[in-house]
C-alpha cells in the first residue's frame, strides 16, 4: 500500500517534473523504511530518517523518487523520498539456495506494487458502482472463454491494418472493448505463457529460460499455483479446448515451463456439470510459423505497408503477406468457435478475452523487446448483464496492460480475488488499478543465451541489453532456418546493402541501453539513450527497472547451469544449420557434420533468391552415411517444401562433385539436405548455387 504510488510520482516528474512536498506522519515514513527491507530511503524534504546504513550512500542518484500514500485513501498525501543507489559498491547478488523466492522473499513479492497506482477516487467509484457487483450475483457466475492465438500483432483491420481482412475479430472488437497498449511479460512462448498461467512475472518464477524446465521436475514458488486452481475451487469447470467447433481444433498447447497437474479438468466446456460456471482457453496454432495461404483472401504483397526497419525487398514483402495470410485463417477460425457460443445459447454468459501470446514472428518481433515483439492484440467481450461501469462496448482504451493483468482481471471477473502475491493487476471491474508501466523481460531462447529488460511507459520505451557485446542477431537455428525476412537482411548486410535501423539490427554489437520516445518514434529507430535532452527520463527509467529487478527477485540475473539437451545439437557454420541428429563444425576448410543415426537429421540453411532454372553443387565425402535428398522450400511453404528430389551419393570417402539441378516455382527461401539414418560423418569442401544458365548465385567455401 504505501510503496503503490512510486510509479505515479515517477510519471508525475515525467510529465511535469514537479514533486510536490507534503508533510507525512513519522510513523508513517518509518513503516515505508522497514517495508523498504534491505533499502535505503532517505527523506527528500527534512533529516534523514533511514534506519542506518548511510555508508551505502553515495554514487549516483538512481532518481528514483517515492511519494507514500496516506494508507486507506486514494490521495497523494506524502513526503518525497529519494532512493539512492551506489552502483559501484552493491555487490551481485548471489545464488539463492533455491531458484526461486520462497519463504521471505514472498514478503517481497507482497509488497511489489509500484507498478500501479490506485484509481483516483472518482474513478473508482465510477467502475465499482456498477451494474456488475449486483449482476454477477443476480445473473449467476460468468463463463469466461481465452481465445489464445499464437505469435501475433496488433495486425488486425480492427487495429488499423488496411491490407488484411479478419471481419470476426473486428466484429469481436466492435462488440467487445479493444486495448491499443496490452504487453507480453516475455516475447516467447513458454516464458509468456507461463507468466501468464500463474499471473506472476516468468522472471519471478524462475520460468524465464525458454522452456529450461521440461525435464527436470522444476515446481512453482512456493504458494504460487496455475490461476485455473483458484477457478476450480471457487466451483469453475475449466478446459484447455481440443475440438472447439466444427473444422477447429485447439491445440491444448500450454507450454508452461514448469511441471504442474491439475491445470484443467477437461478439454471442453460441453464435459461441465449442469449450472457449472466454466472457464475455457482455446489455443490457436495458425499464426506460428509455417504460415499457410488464404486462398479466399490473397493479400497483394505490393499493398502491404513495411516497418522502416525492414528492407523493402519483394521476398520481404511476400513474407510479411503470408503473415497476414495466415491471421485470415486464425480470423475465420475464431469467428467458428464464437459461432459455437452463440448456437449453444452462451454468448451472453460468456466474458471472450482474444489475445496472442506475444508477438509476429519476424525479425525485431518475437525474441525481442521491441514492440513487434511484445505488444499484443486483446479484446475483451463482456455480456451486458456483467458490464462493470465504464466498460463500453465498440471502445477503446489505451490503459497500459500487461499480460498477467488478463489473468488477475479473470479472476476477479469470475468472483475471485486474486492472491496478494499475483503480480498481475486488475484493469476491469472493481478494484481496477491503472499501470504507469510495464516490464517485460528476454532471456535464453533455444540455444540463444541472452538477457533483455524494457519498461515501457505510455510514452517511453528504456530497453537494457545485458550483453551488448553481442549481436541482436547472434545464432538462433529457430528463427535463422523460419524466417526469410531474416535471411534477406542478413544477406544484404553481408552486401553491405542494410541501412539505418535494418543495419543497426545486423551489426556486430549492440548499445547497452535503448530509449524511445514512442510518440514520436513509434517504430523505435532513433536510441535517444545517449541524448542529453532525455538524460532524466533515462535516469528515471533505469531507476524503475533496477528497483523492480531486485524487488521482484528477477531470476535472470542468475546464470543457467546446464544446457538443454535439445539445443545440444543446434548448431551452425556459415549458416548451414543442424537441429537434431547431427551437429555441424568447420575444419581443415570444409563444414563436417557429424550425423548420430537419428532419421531426421538435416543440414538446412535458408537463403532468399527470386526462383527459376537452378542447381546446389557441391564437393563432399563420407565412408558411411550418404545424403540422400534435396529439398528446397519457397517463400509460400516454408517447412512444408512440395518439392524434393534424391541425390545419387557415393559414401566410399573419396571426394567427389555433385550436381543437383531443381526448379523453384516461387522466390527460393530455405536449401535442405538430409540424410540417410546412419552415424558418421560427411564432410562439404564447398557448396555452391547456381543459375541454369551457369550464373553463380552464392559459394560457401567454408575457409
Ligand atoms: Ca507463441
Ligand atoms: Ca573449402
Amino acid at each position: 500500500m504505501l510503496l503503490e504510488s512510486t510509479s505515479a510520482t515517477v510519471s508525475r516528474l515525467l510529465d511535469s517534473r514537479v514533486v510536490s512536498q507534503m508533510p507525512l506522519g513519522n510513523r508513517l515514513a518509518l513503516e515505508l523504511v522497514r517495508l523498504a527491507a534491505n533499502t535505503v530511503w532517505v527523506d527528500y524534504s527534512r533529516p534523514r530518517i533511514s534506519p542506518g546504513p548511510e555508508q551505502l550512500l553515495g554514487g549516483s542518484a538512481g532518481g528514483l523518487v517515492v511519494t507514500s500514500t496516506k494508507s486507506g485513501t486514494n490521495e497523494f498525501r506524502g513526503s518525497v523520498f529519494e532512493y539512492f543507489r551506489n552502483d559501484k559498491s552493491v555487490p551481485l547478488p548471489s545464488r539463492p539456495a533455491a531458484h526461486h523466492p520462497t519463504g521471505p522473499a514472498c514478503g517481497i513479492l507482497k509488497s511489489w506494487r509500484e507498478d500501479t497506482m490506485p484509481l483516483t477516487r472518482r474513478e473508482a467509484v465510477s467502475l465499482s458502482l456498477g451494474a456488475f457487483s449486483r449482476s454477477a450475483t443476480a445473473a449467476g457466475r460468468p463463463n469466461i472463454l481465452w481465445l489464445i492465438a499464437e505469435d501475433l500483432s496488433p495486425d488486425l483491420a480492427c487495429y488499423g491494418n488496411r491490407v488484411v481482412h479478419t471481419p470476426n475479430l473486428d466484429r469481436l472488437a466492435r462488440e467487445g472493448m479493444r486495448f491499443t497498449n496490452a504487453f507480453v511479460t516475455g516475447p516467447v512462448c513458454s516464458a509468456s505463457r507461463s507468466a501468464i498461467a500463474t499471473g506472476m512475472y516468468q522472471t519471478t518464477i524462475g520460468a524465464h529460460n525458454h522452456r529450461s524446465h521440461r525435464d527436470d521436475g522444476y515446481r512453482l514458488p512456493q504458494g504460487v499455483e496455475p490461476f485455473t486452481r483458484y477457478l476450480q475451487r471457487a466451483g469453475y469447470h475449466t478446459s484447455n479446448v481440443i475440438n472447439a467447433a466444427p473444422g477447429v481444433r485447439g491445440t491444448g498447447k500450454t507450454d508452461f515451463n514448469f511441471v504442474t497437474e491439475s491445470v484443467f479438468d477437461g478439454k471442453d466446456w460441453s464435459e461441465r456439470r449442469k449450472g457449472q460456471p466454466f472457464y475455457a482457453q482455446v489455443n490457436f496454432s495458425e499464426t506460428h510459423r509455417p504460415f499457410r495461404r488464404s486462398p479466399e483472401h490473397p493479400i497483394d504483397p505490393s499493398r502491404i505497408v513495411l516497418p522502416p526497419y525492414y528492407p523493402d525487398h519483394p521476398s520481404v514483402r511476400k513474407d510479411w503477406a503470408m503473415y497476414l495470410e495466415t491471421l485470415q485463417n486464425l480470423d475465420v477460425k475464431v469467428g467458428k468457435v464464437l459461432a459455437r457460443l452463440e448456437q449453444e445459447g452462451l454468448a451472453e454468459d460468456t466474458i471472450v478475452f482474444f489475445f496472442g501470446d506475444h508477438g509476429r514472428p519476424m525479425p525485431r518481433g518475437k525474441q525481442f523487446l521491441y514492440e513487434g515483439g511484445i505488444r499484443i492484440p486483446l479484446l475483451v467481450r463482456i455480456p451486458a448483464k456483467f458490464r462493470p461501469a465504464g466498460y463500453k462496448p465498440g471502445g477503446v482504451s489505451d490503459a497500459l496492460i500487461s499480460a498477467i493483468d488478463i489473468t488477475a482481471t479473470t479472476l476477479k471477473l469470475a468472483g475471485v480475488e486474486p492472491p496478494a502475491h499475483m503480480e498481475g493487476r486488475v484493469f476491469l471491474g472493481p478494484g481496477a488499478q491503472r499501470r504507469q508501466f510495464i516490464i517485460a523481460a528476454r532471456d535464453r531462447c533455444d540455444e540463444t543465451v541472452d538477457r533483455i529488460r524494457c519498461v515501457r511507459t505510455q510514452r517511453f520505451k528504456y530497453i537494457r541489453n545485458f550483453f551488448p557485446d553481442r549481436p541482436y542477431t547472434q545464432q538462433n537455428v529457430y528463427k535463422d532456418v523460419n524466417y526469410p525476412t531474416l535471411a534477406v537482411m542478413r544477406q544484404l548486410y553481408e552486401e553491405g546493402k542494410l541501412s539505418g535501423a535494418a543495419a543497426a539490427f545486423l551489426a556486430p554489437r549492440r548499445p547497452a541501453e535503448e530509449l524511445y520516445d514512442l510518440q514520436a518514434d513509434p517504430h523505435e529507430t532513433r536510441n535517444l539513450a545517449e541524448d542529453p535532452a532525455h538524460r532524466r527520463t533515462l535516469e528515471q527509467m533505469r531507476a524503475i527497472l533496477d528497483r523492480w529487478i531486485r524487488e521482484t527477485g528477477d531470476q535472470g540475473q542468475y546464470p543457467e547451469d546446464r544446457v538443454m539437451p535439445w539445443d545440444r545439437d543446434r548448431t551452425e557454420v556459415d549458416g548451414w544449420c543442424t537441429q537434431s541428429g547431427c551437429r555441424a563444425s568447420k575444419q581443415a576448410g570444409a563444414l563436417k557434420v557429424r550425423l548420430s543415426g537419428d532419421k531426421n537429421a538435416r543440414l538446412e540453411r535458408a537463403f532468399v533468391t527470386s526462383g527459376g532454372d537452378m542447381a546446389l553443387e557441391f564437393r563432399a565425402r563420407s565412408s558411411g552415411p550418404a545424403l540422400t535428398g534435396l529439398s528446397w522450400s519457397l517463400i509460400t511453404d516454408i517447412r512444408n517444401p512440395q518439392n524434393r528430389c534424391p541425390i545419387q551419393f557415393v559414401a566410399d570417402g573419396q571426394w567427389r562433385e555433385y550436381r543437383i539441378p531443381f526448379q523453384a516455382a516461387d522466390d527460393l527461401a530455405i536449401l535442405t539436405l538430409e540424410f540417410a539414418p546412419t552415424a558418421g560423418e560427411i564432410e562439404f569442401d564447398w557448396i555452391r548455387l547456381k543459375r541454369a544458365g551457369g550464373e553463380v548465385i552464392k559459394v560457401w567455401d567454408f575457409a
